[in-house]
């Protein structure tokens, strides 16, 4: 019979907290109805529970995968309390009433996620068709039961089992409950949906979308204060593709802001996509400062000297491990343009930290906010919001060893001037559009970013650039269109001795020719880095 207070039934995978949880439910006088394991789990914890084949009279079966699938526990689930043909139908089949439900389900994430991939068949076996059904059963009428599918609920449940369910905020706590379940089952089924997408080879696009979000942490404020904001991390990552600044961790530093992501993440992805050791600073999503050399500290102090007013506030990202003399430097690195001031950096952000390194930058301030993040490639889905709608894209997998660089003009590049067109590609390919990058010798010189006209930003870079401009590479990351005599004489007339862009303007030739006249190199990669 059941307890004076009614039937719970608990089937749960993740067993965390269900002794204390089912102690307090009998306390209070409830009956525990509860699955094979959960069952096992409360028996071996000396509490009494029901099994649910002696509730239904009919046997677990099929190797589990027909076990509440019955009605009558549905039927107890369903039933509205205060419909009287609802409570004949019940009365006439001999079901009772379950007041509460509690389930997790099969940890099918964890395992197509686990380092240790599963067969397809095992994954399979992992999909939980029982449990969404008893939550979403519940949830439905959660007017008379309470669904409870996350742990951290156990000890709201029994503080509100113990005061009146008619109350408004008892009818209140179970429509959150109701709310959350849904969210259970939902993320549930995407995170399934998304698995099975991948092993039929991750057709593109894909038809639907159900990405499986988690939220992570709720942040500050969004882009300004006035926006509220939270941070949710991408469920249907499998843990050996993990990477990027989703899953970093952080070591030191006020908490992360809403676009302290972005900008780590612009920096990140950008000097994860250069094959030396190189130091990226980011200014607003946007790399101001790239060097690459054999020596990270080198990289650095040449990345922050190349734009140090924008560098100031930054985001400084490296590609190897940050070790003590590195961390010092940074530390005591005064500002090249005022000589009183110590830079001042919003993130740091690196693959790994040596500890001497680590506890050497935790003294650079309080605030400084240390990040360590696995590199991720640059491979699969990118979203974006429109008002309305959303915008699907692959990302941009494209560097410079996949693409050919092709002279196009009478002067031929040198070997150096190749290598630099490389360079201020790479860098071009991860500046806003218009994006020109002008570089030498693994170094960023100057670069202009989101103007809405190629010639303003060939400009900006050219004058960032200043001096150093002699015998400078320039990337542009589309080709020039009418303006060309503007955009490309500019950069003849300045210094610039070698220029890369994608070619296929109608007025292609003119840009040859004027190259011709200053006897500059071009050449066309035939693919294009825009970036909006
Ligand atoms: O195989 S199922 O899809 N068939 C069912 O009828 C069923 N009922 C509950 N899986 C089913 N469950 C799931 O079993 C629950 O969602 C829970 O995750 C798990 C608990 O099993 P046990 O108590 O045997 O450990």
């Amino acid at each position: 019979a059941a307890g004076p207070k009614g039937k719970a039934l608990l089937s749960v995978s993740d067993k965390r907290d269900l002794a204390k949880l089912a102690e307090g439910l009998t306390k209070q006088g409830y009956e525990l109805v509860s699955t094979g394991g959960s069952a096992r789990s409360l028996q071996d914890s000396g509490l009494t529970v029901t099994q649910v084949d002696e509730l239904t009279g009919f046997p677990e079966m099929l190797d589990g995968r027909v076990k509440t699938l019955h009605p009558k526990v549905h039927g107890g689930i369903l039933g509205k309390r205060k419909d009287t043909s609802h409570q004949e139908a019940l009365q006439a089949h001999e079901i009772g009433l379950i007041d509460v439900v509690v389930v997790n389900l099969y940890p099918f994430r964890q395992t197509v996620t686990a380092s240790q991939q599963p067969s397809f068949a095992d994954a399979v076996e992992q999909i939980d068709i029982g449990g969404p059904a008893l939550i979403r059963a519940a949830a439905k009428n959660h007017e008379d039961v309470y669904v409870v599918v996350d742990p951290a609920d156990y000890e709201p449940l029994l503080e509100q089992l113990g005061s009146d369910a008619g109350s408004s905020q008892a009818q209140h706590f179970r429509r959150r409950l109701a709310w959350k379940a849904f969210q259970h089952c939902s993320s549930y089924d995407s995170t399934v949906s998304e698995w099975l997408w991948s092993q039929i080879g991750g057709e593109n696009p894909p038809p639907a979308l159900t990405v499986p979000l988690q939220f992570s942490a709720g942040l500050r404020y969004g882009e300004n204060p006035h926006q509220p904001a939270a941070f949710y991390t991408d469920q249907s990552l499998a843990e050996h593709s993990k990477g990027g600044v989703a899953t970093a961790t952080q070591h030191h530093g006020r908490e992360m802001s809403y676009n302290n992501y972005l900008d780590a993440d612009a920096a990140f992805s950008t000097v994860c996509d250069f094959p030396d050791p190189t130091c990226v600073v980011v200014k607003h999503t946007n790399p101001c400062g790239v060097a690459s050399r054999d020596d990270l500290l080198e990289a650095y102090r040449l990345a922050v000297r190349a734009d140090p007013i924008s560098a100031f506030g930054g985001i400084v990202a490296f590609n190897r491990e940050v070790d003590e003399d590195l961390a010092n430097e940074i530390r005591n690195f005064r500002s090249p343009t005022d000589d009183e001031t110590r830079m001042f950096y919003e993130i740091v952000i690196a693959p790994s930290y040596s500890a001497a390194g680590l506890e050497r930058l935790k003294g650079k301030s309080k605030t400084l906010r240390i990040l360590e993040a696995k590199a991720r490639a640059p491979e699969g889905r990118q979203l974006r919001q429109v008002a309305g709608g959303w915008l699907w894209q692959q990302a941009d997998s494209l560097t410079p060893s996949t693409i050919e660089f092709k002279p196009v003009s009478e002067q031929q590049p040198s070997e150096t001037q190749l290598a630099d067109l490389c360079f201020a590609w790479l860098c071009v390919k991860h500046v806003k559009s218009n994006a020109i990058a002008i570089a030498k010798d693994r170094r960023l010189l100057g670069m202009g970013s989101g103007q809405p006209n190629r010639v303003k930003s060939v400009e900006i870079a050219l004058e960032k650039a200043g001096s150093n401009v002699e015998d400078s590479s320039l990337a542009s990351d589309a080709f020039f269109p009418f303006s060309w005599n503007d955009s490309v004489e500019k950069a003849c007339q300045a210094g610039v001795k070698a220029i890369a862009h994608p070619g296929g303007s109608m007025r292609d030739s003119d840009a040859v020719d004027c190259c011709n006249k200053y006897k500059v190199a071009l050449v066309t990669t035939n693919v294009r880095h825009f970036k909006h």
